[in-house]
């Protein structure tokens, strides 16, 4: 398959935090092993002067997600603490690049980068039309941005060689996968790109 990167493609990279890797907090494992290629999308997204979102996972302390307030996840991703930044690997453009902070409310989590966030606006403003999503974790903050860029009505592309599950239950990254195409997400590799 071929895909031709065109003015209105924006590349979106989801919580790619070192709370994420592994000997982070939450640690999606092998998700350092996608960084180079997540790195030369960005690049290219750069190069093509395509604009590069960057969500974050931005948790106040005590927030609802975590296993002390009744959540299912450890401690993870606490505004401004070490583990919420983007991991030091990851290529991060001067220009062109938005950072996307998402779950910074107590009381409200938020798996998907358009939730609570002006991501689809700062989308629209741009006249984008097709999202390129990579990141962690392929079962959780990628699987519902994407379902939530499907909903306002992106084209979405899942790049397959940029992103990690977490699998809590096995087949969970397999099973999201599934969903996402079955929402009409295309499945590429960086080969696939043409520019
Ligand atoms: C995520 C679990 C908790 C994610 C965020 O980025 O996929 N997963 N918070
Ligand atoms: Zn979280």
């Amino acid at each position: 398959m071929k895909i031709k990167i065109t003015d209105h493609d924006a590349l979106i990279v989801v919580d790619m935090q070192k709370d994420f890797l592994p000997g982070g907090a939450l640690p999606v494992s092998g998700a350092d092993k996608i960084i180079p290629n997540i790195n030369m999308y960005i690049k290219l997204f750069e190069e093509n002067s395509n604009p590069v979102y960057f969500t974050r996972d931005w948790h106040p302390k005590e927030h609802i997600s975590f296993k002390g307030q009744g959540g299912i996840w450890p401690p993870h991703c606490i505004q401004d603490s070490e583990g919420a930044m983007f991991d030091e690997n990851l290529y991060i453009p001067a220009d062109n690049k938005f950072v996307i902070s998402k779950g910074v409310l107590k009381e409200f989590d938020a798996y998907s980068g358009f939730q609570g966030t002006v991501l689809n606006e700062l989308l629209k403003e741009k006249g984008i039309k097709r999202v390129f999503i990579c990141g962690v974790a392929t079962d959780y903050c990628v699987k519902n941005t994407l379902l939530g860029a499907v909903n306002l009505g992106y084209f979405t592309i899942l790049l397959k060689d940029g992103i990690k599950g977490v699998d809590i239950n096995p087949g969970d990254t397999e099973n999201a996968i599934d969903a996402m195409m079955q929402k009409g997400a295309v499945l590429c590799s960086f080969s696939d790109i043409v520019k």
